[in-house]
């Protein structure tokens, strides 16, 4: 018989540092989203709109589903950045790409499921961009609870945890629900730049510079680019004052360590790479699911935001000036965001 106990330790063999059981049905948090997308806080990710149903009820993501599986993965690894830094790269986007990472894990601990029972079941693996509000399951599962950047905290880990799972018809006993222990804590309303966490655990994604720099297609407003300011993709602002990760676990799994010097960024030297060359930095992360044009406009954001008057007037040779090497400084929004970063020179 397959128990939930025998489920998370062969979840902990697959690398995953937590997991836990959430039902599938009776939990009213869901529906939340759909007052979130109709005060526009979703901005441009239409995305979100057109799977709001599904989002609002797990059973539409599994017919017949019963339980959820949900697992989370510290991809913390100690590195701080320099007091300040002229660029960063968010923590979860400097190793392998989490999507392919955390999908192949739970693909694994699927397959060993079906394997350890006769009766045939049902099941869908998410990760991130499947129709399944994972901090809402989590919660459930008893991960941890919602902080106010929104964010799931683990008491014992902190919130350096990437989120993905299994829903299955197979009938589990579920976990117990975690109470908030933010306590009158307000460290990330507090420092986020931009005022993106309009209310406690109520993120306006338009102001958020994640979505900034890592969803929203085109140029930037002044307003954004000014919001954006040295990140290259990506905010960790919020988690890296909370409390609760003061002392986080350091992992060691080799996939979370940064590659590619995503850790500490040289926006100028990025920027004079022709393409190819700037293909290298992104290789195998996260960055890899947004565009070329998308990193050349943050890279010149940031360079922008620095206001280093040699790396601005730079930006007149993308890809180090030699000719056809960095087509994608060519679009529109590089463009607004070369003339940005020279008026700020
Ligand atoms: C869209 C999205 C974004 C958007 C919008 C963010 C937002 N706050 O909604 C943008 C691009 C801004 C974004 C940014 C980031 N994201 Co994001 N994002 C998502 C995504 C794809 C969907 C989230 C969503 O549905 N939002 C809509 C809101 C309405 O729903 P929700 O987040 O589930 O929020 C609900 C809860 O807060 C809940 N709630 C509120 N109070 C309470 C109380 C209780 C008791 C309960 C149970 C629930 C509850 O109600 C809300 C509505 O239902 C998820 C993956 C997924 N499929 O879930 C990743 C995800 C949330 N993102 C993640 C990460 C890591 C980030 C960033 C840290 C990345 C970065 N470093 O730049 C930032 C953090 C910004 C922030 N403070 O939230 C992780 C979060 C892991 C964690 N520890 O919580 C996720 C889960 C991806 C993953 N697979 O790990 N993200
Ligand atoms: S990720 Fe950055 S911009 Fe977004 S809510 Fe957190 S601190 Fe604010
Ligand atoms: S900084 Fe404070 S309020 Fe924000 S999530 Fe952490 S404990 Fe909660």
């Amino acid at each position: 018989m397959l128990t939930p106990s025998a489920i998370k330790a062969h979840a902990r063999e697959l690398g995953f540092d937590l997991c836990g059981i959430a039902p599938a049905t009776g939990m009213p948090e869901l529906s939340r989203i759909h007052e979130w997308i109709a005060r526009g806080q979703h901005g441009e990710m239409r995305y979100l709109e057109r799977s709001a149903d599904v989002r609002a009820d797990v059973t539409r993501f599994l017919p017949g589903a019963r339980s959820v599986i949900v697992t989370a993965t510290n991809y913390y690894t100690g590195t701080e950045p320099a007091p300040a830094p002229p660029a960063t790269v968010a923590r979860y986007a400097r190793g392998q790409d989490y999507h392919l990472v955390l999908a192949e894990r739970l693909e694994a601990l699927l397959a060993w499921m079906r394997a350890s029972v006769a009766e045939p079941f049902d099941a869908a693996v998410f990760v991130d961009k499947h129709w399944v509000q994972e901090r809402v399951v989590a919660a459930y599962a008893g991960l941890g609870w919602i902080g106010k950047h929104s964010l799931l905290i683990n008491a014992d880990i902190g919130s350096w945890l990437l989120l993905g799972g299994i829903a299955t018809t197979l009938p589990l006993t579920p976990d117990v629900l975690v109470g908030d222990q933010c306590g009158a804590c307000t460290l990330c309303l507090d420092a986020c730049p931009t005022g993106a966490i309009v209310a406690e655990r109520d993120v306006d994604a338009r102001k958020c510079i994640s979505y900034l720099t890592i969803e929203k297609d085109g140029a930037l407003t002044d307003a954004e680019a000014s919001a954006a300011g040295t990140h290259v993709f990506g905010c960790d602002i919020c988690q890296e004052v909370c409390p609760w990760n003061l002392a986080p676990v350091t992992s060691s799994d080799s996939v979370w360590q940064a590659r590619g010097g995503r850790d500490a960024p040289d926006p100028a030297a990025l920027w004079q790479r022709p393409d190819d060359r700037l293909h290298d930095f992104v290789a195998g992360s996260a960055l890899t699911h947004a565009p070329m044009a998308q990193l050349r406009r943050n890279l010149a954001t940031v360079i922008g935001a620095n206001g280093d008057a040699v790396a601005i007037a730079a930006l007149e040779r993308p890809g180090g000036g030699v000719k056809n090497a960095a087509f994608s400084a060519d679009a529109p929004a590089v463009r607004d965001a070369v003339a940005w970063a020279r008026r700020r020179r």
